[in-house]
């Protein structure tokens, strides 16, 4: 069996898969996909023209399966073991939840609000968007922390006992914002950043999270002042 993801480290959903495929165990090979700058052969294998896209040679040669949640649950049927996805039918429904909160809500307010106006002009050699970046920062985020850190509660995990899905599907999407220079205010939302804490010191997430904090490090960030409390 030869697993291949295919992307780019920027990319959440990208870790998304990386991330679930070491906590598994399984070896992959990873190939460059850039969606901004593929040809039509993208399009014929995905009409979206999104990453990731996974390969399996399992399935023969032509075999491409598109979409986070689709691959998630893909091979989370192919190697069940050790699951993350809850065994219990309200914890299952609930990671279920989550996991599309952050690929549409999390995915959409801070990959398309923040982390493109600061990183995609500077791939260009441009300015960073910072003031509208900014703006998202103030305007949208205390909301989706406030329900983030209440959802998590004095839990350690999102959905249940067990680190899950909805675990790796929240973290990949805040990493994005710190890419970008923002990183939630510790005394306005401690949950949230102790469970941004745990999920880091899994090697699993911190692999490619290290890889892709790498790629942005000479990037120019945002500078929230502290005085916000943001
Ligand atoms: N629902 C998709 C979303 C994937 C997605 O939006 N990927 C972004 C990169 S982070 C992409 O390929 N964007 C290309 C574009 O916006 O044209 C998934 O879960 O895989």
């Amino acid at each position: 069996m030869t697993i291949t993801v295919c992307g780019l480290i920027g990319s959440p959903f990208y870790r998304k898969i990386l991330t679930q495929l070491s906590e598994k165990n399984i070896g992959f090979e990873t190939e460059m996909l850039n969606p901004f700058k593929a040809g039509d052969e993208f399009t014929a294998v995905n009409p979206a023209r999104r990453i990731p896209l996974l390969k399996d040679s399992d399935n023969g040669d032509d075999w491409v399966l598109p979409d986070s949640s689709a691959i998630f649950h893909y091979i989370e049927r192919k190697t069940p073991e050790p699951s993350l996805l809850p065994a219990s039918p309200a914890d299952y429904g609930r990671a279920l939840w989550l996991e599309e909160y952050a690929d549409s809500v999390l995915a959409s307010t801070f990959g398309l609000g923040v982390f493109r106006r600061v990183v995609f002009p500077q791939m260009q050699g441009k300015a960073p968007e910072t003031d509208a970046a900014l703006d998202v920062v103030r305007s949208k985020l205390p909301e989706i922390n406030d329900y983030v850190e209440a959802t998590i509660g004095d839990n350690d995990w999102f959905a249940g006992p067990d680190f899950s899905v909805a675990d790796i599907s929240i973290a990949v999407q805040y990493a994005n914002l710190s890419f970008a220079g923002y990183v939630p205010s510790a005394s306005r939302w401690p949950r949230l950043i102790a469970f941004m804490r745990r999920i880091g010191s899994r090697d699993s997430f911190a692999g490619s999270h290290m890889k892709a904090a790498a790629a942005f490090a000479n990037m120019e960030k945002l500078a929230v002042d502290p005085g916000e409390n943001l």
